[in-house]
């Protein structure tokens, strides 16, 4: 059907929840300005593996930038203003992601959010995340707002309870996701990234969530 096929391309915002707003291809406009901000900071606060509080080592490798980056050990999970790795405070946001975030937010109805925090996920083809509540920040009344960028994934958008049915939310390189209200603590996770070859980032999938964690 054309319909479904022109669905594909859909850049209308898509509200998947009473305060979940899917925004495709937001991103584009300004994926280079995010790809040049990142290269600073990933030379300065490079991807590790961190361990769970359980010991496992996670399969996501992460950094983070911003005033606050989350960070997992065997002591639990929260926010720090320094990387463990190095000691230093965590590389500044940069601007341009700085900016993107407060527009998809706006975009999506939350018009005041700024962010202090951006965890940055790295994931390797049959790399998933497993169904997770965040949960650190101080204040959950401020929203999330999530950038995916290079292979695609299915996010699962489960509800409050683990246990809830989750829905499968196809994500594309440039496109924004942003949750907040009533839907802060659903519980969600990211399927094994399917093997491909992304034409600007290659064999990987990088994921952006900018937070107010402070
Ligand atoms: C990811 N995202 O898409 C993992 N959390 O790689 C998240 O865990 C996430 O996308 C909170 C809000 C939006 C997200
Ligand atoms: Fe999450």
């Amino acid at each position: 059907m054309i319909q479904s096929d022109l669905d594909l391309f859909d850049t209308q915002p898509q509200r998947l929840a009473s305060h979940t707003v899917l925004l495709p291809g937001f991103a584009l406009p300004v994926v280079e300005q995010l790809l040049d901000g990142l290269r600073p900071v990933l030379r300065a606060a490079p991807w590790r593996h961190m361990q769970t509080p359980g010991g496992l080592r996670m399969a996501v490798a992460l950094s983070n930038c911003g005033s606050l980056g989350w960070i997992s050990d065997d002591h639990g999970y929260r926010y720090t203003p320094t990387d463990p790795l190095t000691g230093k405070p965590w590389p500044e946001l940069p601007a341009a992601l700085l900016e993107l975030a407060s527009a998809a937010a706006a975009a999506a109805g939350f018009p005041d959010f700024i962010a202090d925090a951006c965890l940055i996920n790295h994931y390797l083809p049959g790399t998933r995340l497993s169904l997770h509540q965040d949960r650190d920040e101080r204040d959950h009344g401020h929203p999330i707002v999530s950038v995916s960028l290079g292979l695609p994934a299915v996010f699962l958008l489960g509800g409050l309870q683990r246990a809830d049915r989750t829905r499968r939310v196809p994500l594309s390189h440039g496109d924004v996701l942003v949750w907040g209200g009533e839907d802060r603590l659903r519980f969600h996770g990211v399927l094994p990234i399917k093997p491909g070859v992304h034409p600007r980032l290659g064999e990987r999938r990088v994921n952006l969530t900018l937070r107010k964690a402070g």
